[in-house]
């Protein structure tokens, strides 16, 4: 028996040293110390030994059980080192790689312009307003002097949702609102989206305007062309020609358009300008009493002058764009260049 354990622990030394895995070293214990094992079926011989055999012969099994104890623990400890090893030299991370970069956006042209021209009003002085694009009716043409069967809120023009609630043709809803929040001296400007049912090459029926007011004592048309030339200065860059042309609007009184210099020809003639060498830009006035009635300002005390403009227009003109429709197809390589 003394023979049978010898032989044991030399055979699982030479097959313990050869196991190249966690799971063959598993085998392999269970095959000398599981329950089945060669090593617990020779304890279970030990039965049969004398009284006077069985304590040194108890002795050597145990020496032997726990040598390849030993063994076993050794070698598992052994494989997973190595076993580390593979895994760090085959799935080695290069740190010093560069990293991989994410496509980087842009604001939209649109979003850039609208940024600008309220940055511009804001050194000026004006607040920035905001509200709804679904409006009642009433702040979008009744409060705006334009009574129900008024021209220009001809169904052709206006997209209504109900009988009472439309999609704003304008901002001017917003001062409309602001008016009735605020007393004066006020001085807003209101970006935003507007919508009118109208669509061929240079309308859309969703685009973007800029209003602006200002409503305080003795208000002066004088304060209005100052003011907008000075914006249009600054948007432009440059001392820019600026023409006011006698025009109507329901909202003001007396109303105007503004004209620029062709920013393209410089005044010479060209196809932008029709020849004529200029270019409508923004439309404007001094606001009419009937919108202050609405509101509720005394128009014997305060004046103000309202003005409004489009920013799409002012987008193509400020960078050379032929083709309003580039403005909504959102075609990666017209906006990447923004
Ligand atoms: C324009 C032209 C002229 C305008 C008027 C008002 C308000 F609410 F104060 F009466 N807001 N905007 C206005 C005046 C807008 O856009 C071409």
């Amino acid at each position: 028996m003394k023979q049978q354990l010898d032989e044991i622990l030399a055979q699982g030394r030479e097959l313990i040293a050869e196991a190249d895995s966690e799971f063959a070293l598993n085998e392999l214990k269970v095959q000398f110390l599981g329950k089945k094992g060669k090593v617990t079926a020779l304890m279970k011989g030990m039965a049969d030994l004398s009284a006077e055999e069985r304590p040194a012969m108890g002795k050597v099994v145990n020496e032997v059980k726990s040598s390849l104890e030993e063994l076993f623990e050794a070698r598992f400890q052994e494989v997973r080192e190595l076993d580390l090893e593979k895994r760090l030299s085959s799935e080695r991370i290069d740190v010093t790689l560069p990293g991989r970069r994410l496509p980087k956006g842009s604001l939209h042209p649109i979003t850039l312009v609208t940024d600008e021209v309220v940055g511009i009003f804001s050194t000026l002085g004006f607040g920035v307003v905001e509200g709804p694009e679904i409006e009642n009716d009433y702040y979008n043409f009744e409060a705006l002097n334009m009574p129900r069967n008024h021209p220009a809120r001809d169904m052709q023009d206006t997209f209504y949702i109900s009988e009472d609630v439309v999609l704003r043709t304008h901002t001017s809803p917003v001062q409309i609102r602001t008016m009735l929040k605020q007393r004066p001296p006020v001085k807003v400007i209101a970006p935003g989206t507007v919508y009118r049912r109208d669509s061929d090459l240079t309308h859309s029926p969703m685009f973007h305007q800029v209003e602006g007011f200002l409503v305080d004592r003795q208000v002066t048309f004088g304060d209005l062309k100052g003011t907008l030339q000075t914006f249009l200065n600054r948007f432009f860059g440059h001392e820019i020609g600026v023409r006011f042309r006698p025009s109507f609007f329901p909202f003001t009184e007396p109303s105007a358009e503004v004209d620029i210099a062709c920013v393209i020809c410089g005044g010479k003639g060209c196809r932008v300008c029709k020849d004529s060498g200029w270019l409508e830009i923004l439309g404007c006035g001094m606001i009419d009493p009937e919108v202050f009635k609405a509101v509720g300002y005394d128009p014997a005390v305060v004046t103000g002058y309202a003005f409004g403009m489009g920013l799409e227009r002012l987008c193509m003109l400020k960078n050379g764009i032929n083709d309003l429709r580039l403005f909504f197809e959102n075609d990666i390589r017209f906006l990447r260049q923004f």
